[in-house]
């Protein structure tokens, strides 16, 4: 079937795209709508014409499979000045998604019509590019800079009673009547002006170059390190000073440039590495998640209260347990307090706070928690504790029920092991702060049956989660790979490195946050025994000083009252007669070498992780990477990372430091790629 459909309804063609999944403006669209727009022209009886698509969305973009290969005509610039061309009025008539070329083709049309649940936007800087099809020339001249600026810049999608407020949407089609509605349309405005979004330049005016300094500058510590915004202001610039045709021309040197470059490659892979760590290796075909009507959570302390709050913002019910009603009502307070911040900044209203609170039954019994469909444990980390709360949770929690775990390293089957429902056990591994992190590991034991991890998949999507599936190792895939980098942050101050020069070298390379700065955050006295302390490493001894991160005003750094951190003298002595006493001879260290110590080792991690299937796949290790622990998306993740580095320079770096790098083992599958020139990601 074509994917490009017309057809007469008295005097207006209806031209319907039919493209799954998601309508992308490939080839044959393309030149679908260059020969219905010809059809329209050539026809004396067609008057008007409506573009409109079947299935889920609108046009949800361009093609990105076919970025990077030789483009066919026509190309999509093409394509959109022939329809803003045409001599007949044309109505782009949207539901679901009008994104990139979507909102571009939809532009180029004379007038467009939406559902109130459609979502209009240009998302191209998530890919690394900008709009190469009129975007950034033709959005402006329809809403204004002003308004045009954060959804070029941002790439976040406004909805439509946004776009008709400033104008990119002329009217809102009711929910299920679109095709009714945009006939009418189309029928009201025959034989009147077609408005032109390329010629019109009332919406410019004297202010935009301010309105887009304004905008540049608030927002330059979200943009740092990414090409594509700054590229972004460059075309929208050119659309307030330059003609049309000038601006057209600066927008495609623009978005040619971007298209080559680093950051649009790594950018374009994770998006198809998000969609792929969302599939499961080895399940039984046709194998459907089970329904998960209520949630029970072991621990009201911050992580269980995070994760309560996932399901309760996505109307699932829980049931929060703890051990002493005061521990029990801190939680509970906690939970709130946080919606209401969220509310305070207009994120979710007053009566969505409710609502959640609603669903929130705080309990001091575990048998409250018997009839829920999956139990989550956050209790304290140790094995015996651990093993002890799912030996009761067996005992009393219905027999079909999951039993998940959210352990970040202990050892998930000896967990199950205990149980007498092993295929029923998952670990799923939240990061803190749990309601605002997007990363869970779901950890697939030995026994877990398929139906649990599919179960677990489902679920994740549906709290806005990105899951990665992981085999049990210690420390899973993400924590495994940290180790690792923190010995080497560790070592390196030893060796003479400042821990500001460490945290400075992963500032630059993009990352929110160097290991110090983390620790500090996180609290030095994380498995810190004060019983058992014996001075034996920097972190200990800062620890028995007091020294415990943010939270005591210094740690790694002093901190000042509003949190401003400064590099701290006492610390650098502490180091420095450390070394001293271990016979560790200091020298100045280039950041070329801390960046390697720090990043190859953890690639390497990386690759062990892959070649003990661990990781289903490379692209599953950078998205938790991505979203777990700040690395820099512009580079793709650590693996897609050390694919654009050259793996042989990777594990010739790792063999240069390998006597600084204690129990390095150089991975035999990074050393086979290595030596036969490919890569993680083909
Ligand atoms: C652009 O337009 C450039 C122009 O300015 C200039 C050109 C000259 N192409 O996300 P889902 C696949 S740049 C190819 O799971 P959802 C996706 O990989 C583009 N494939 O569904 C997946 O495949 P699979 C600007 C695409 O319902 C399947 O469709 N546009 C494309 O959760 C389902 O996707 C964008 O960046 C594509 N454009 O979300 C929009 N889009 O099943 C990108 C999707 O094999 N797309 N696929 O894994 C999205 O944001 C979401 O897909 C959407 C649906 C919101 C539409």
């Amino acid at each position: 079937m074509s994917v490009i459909t017309t057809r007469r309804e008295g005097d207006v063609l209806i031209v319907t795209a039919d493209s799954p999944p998601v309508n992308a403006l490939g080839a044959a669209v393309r030149q679908g709508l260059i020969d219905a727009i010809a059809e329209a022209e050539g026809d004396d009886a067609v008057k008007a014409v409506i573009i409109i698509a079947a299935g889920r969305t609108f046009f949800a973009g361009a093609d990105i499979t076919e970025f990077g290969k030789p483009l066919a005509e026509p190309s999509l610039p093409t394509v959109c000045d022939r329809i803003e061309a045409c001599a007949k009025p044309v109505v782009a008539a949207i539901h679901g998604t009008a994104l990139g070329g979507g909102l571009e083709v939809a532009l180029a049309c004379h007038y467009r019509i939406a559902v109130p649940s459609a979502r209009l936007g240009l998302p191209e800087v998530k890919l690394g590019i900008i709009p190469g099809a009129g975007g950034t020339q033709r959005l402006p001249r329809v809403v204004g800079v002003e308004a045009a600026t954060p959804i070029v810049v941002t790439g976040s999608p406004v909805g439509a009673a946004k776009a008709q407020a400033i104008g990119l949407v002329d009217r809102l089609a009711g929910e299920t009547t679109l095709a009714a509605d945009a006939l009418a349309l189309a029928q009201e405005i025959i034989g009147k002006p077609r408005p032109v979004s390329s010629e019109r330049r009332d919406r410019l005016g004297q202010n935009d170059a301010q309105a887009i300094t304004e905008y540049r500058t608030k927002n330059a510590r979200k943009l740092a390190g990414f090409e594509a915004p700054e590229a972004a202001f460059e075309a929208l610039t050119a659309a307030s000073e330059l003609s049309f045709a000038d601006g057209m021309a600066r927008e495609g040197e623009l978005f040619h440039r971007l298209l080559a470059g680093d950051q649009s490659r790594a950018l374009r892979h994770v998006f198809f590495a998000e969609r792929a760590a969302a599939k499961v290796d080895g399940v039984a075909a046709g194998t459907t998640p089970a329904a998960i009507g209520s949630v029970g959570i072991l621990g009201a302390g911050t992580m269980g209260g995070g994760i309560a709050m996932n399901f309760l913002s996505a109307g699932v019910p829980v049931t929060i347990l703890e051990r002493e009603q005061a521990a029990l009502d801190r939680g509970v307070a906690t939970i709130r307090r946080n919606y209401e911040a969220t509310a305070a900044k207009g994120r979710m209203t007053p009566d969505d706070v409710e609502r959640a609170m609603r669903l929130l039954t705080p309990t001091l019994n575990l048998e409250d928690l018997a009839n829920c469909d999956l139990v989550i444990e956050a209790v304290f980390e140790l094995m015996a504790i651990k093993k002890d709360v799912f030996r009761r949770l067996d005992a009393t929690i219905k027999k079909d029920a999951i039993l998940a775990t959210n352990t970040s390293f202990l050892n998930v089957d000896e967990i199950a092991a205990i149980t007498s429902r092993p295929e029923n056990v998952i670990g799923l591994h939240f990061f803190s702060p749990a309601n605002v992190m997007k990363l869970l590991e779901v950890v697939r034991g030995e026994k877990t049956a398929d139906q649990v991890l599919v179960t677990a998949m489902a679920l994740a999507k549906k709290i806005g989660k990105v899951a990665v599936v992981s085999g049990v190792c210690h420390g899973f895939i993400g924590n495994r790979m940290l180790v690792p980098r923190q010995d080497q942050a560790d070592a390196l101050v030893l060796e003479g490195a400042s821990p500001a020069e460490v945290d400075q070298v992963l500032l630059d390379f993009g990352f929110p946050m160097g290991p110090f700065q983390m620790t500090d955050l996180a609290g030095m006295d994380i498995g810190w025994d004060p019983e058992k302390t014996a001075s034996s490493t920097v972190r200990e001894i800062l620890c028995e000083m007091g020294r415990l991160g943010q939270k005591s005003g210094a740690g790694y750094y002093d901190y000042d009252a509003s949190r401003k951190r400064t590099p701290s003298d006492v610390v650098g002595k502490v180091i420095r007669d450390f070394a001293t006493a271990h016979n560790i001879p200091q020298r100045s260290i280039g950041r070329d070498e801390i960046l390697e110590r720090l990043l190859y080792p953890l690639v390497n991690e990386g690759s062990l992780i892959l070649e003990e299937g661990m990781a289903q796949r490379a692209s599953d290790i950078d998205i938790v990477w991505l979203n777990g622990y700040g690395w820099p998306a512009y580079t793709g993740g650590p693996m897609f990372w050390a694919d654009t580095v050259g793996l042989d320079t990777v594990v010739a770096g790792l063999r240069r430091h390998a006597d600084k790098i204690d129990g390095l083992r150089i991975s035999s599958l990074l050393e086979k790629k290595a030596a036969a020139g490919e890569r993680f990601n083909a």
